[in-house]
């Protein structure tokens, strides 16, 4: 599974790679509030707006056309449960900067995703070289409840910093809590330091 992959998730190298107050499982839980959204490809769109300088909008067509990387990595939900061995496939948050261009004042961002869902992450977080748009897993098209179209990956994170169905990403230069953050998760959530709720 690791073969064929640009990117190897620094913590996949560790020599446990459970993080502390996990379990390891080998299927696919899924896990999100509300309901699945169905997505239009025809009228999707992937936003980046907010302190940048080149505010930037592209459609599935544009998306695809990017260059595509595999990034080999694990997940982990702060539900406790840890899946290891993914190989995601999309396009590298690191390939769009150049042509968003977050300016300096950006330290933050808020995630947006459909139906209005919402995650915040530091920007540094979300620049890792790991971190990508994906819209596959293991050679398999994501299924609609896992985000079809495309999720945030972001693995040195606990996964609800994953958004499925993102659509958008806001550029903060002061940090604004998401949907579980408003509700008392860690505005970072580091699962090594078990940064699970503030
Ligand atoms: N849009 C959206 N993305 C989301 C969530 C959500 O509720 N809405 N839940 C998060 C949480 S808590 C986790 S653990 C992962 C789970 O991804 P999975 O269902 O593909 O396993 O998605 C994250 N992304
Ligand atoms: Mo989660």
């Amino acid at each position: 599974m690791r073969e064929n992959v640009e990117i190897v998730s620094e913590d996949t190298l560790r020599k446990v790679r459970i993080p502390p107050g996990q379990f390891e499982t080998k299927k696919w839980p899924i896990l999100h509030a509300g309901s699945t959204p169905r997505v239009n490809l025809e009228t999707w769109s992937l936003s980046f707006f907010g302190l940048v300088e080149t505010p930037l909008s592209l459609n599935w067509t544009e998306l695809r056309a990017m260059p595509a990387s595999r990034v080999f990595a694990d997940m982990h939900c702060v539900t406790r449960w840890s899946m290891l061995d993914n190989t995601w496939e999309g396009v590298l948050v690191g390939d769009l900067m150049p042509r968003v261009r977050p300016r300096p004042e950006a330290k933050f961002v808020l995630v947006h995703a459909e139906q209005g869902w919402t995650t915040n992450l530091p920007l540094a977080d979300f620049l890792a070289d790991d971190a990508l748009f994906a819209w596959s897993r293991n050679g398999e098209e994501l299924a609609p409840d896992h985000g079809r179209p495309l999720r945030l990956v972001v693995p040195k994170l606990y996964a609800w910093k994953s958004a499925k169905w993102v659509r958008g990403i806001e550029f903060l230069a002061d940090d604004q809590p998401g949907f579980w953050e408003q509700n008392g998760y860690h505005m970072r959530g580091d699962p090594w330091a078990e940064q699970r709720f503030w």
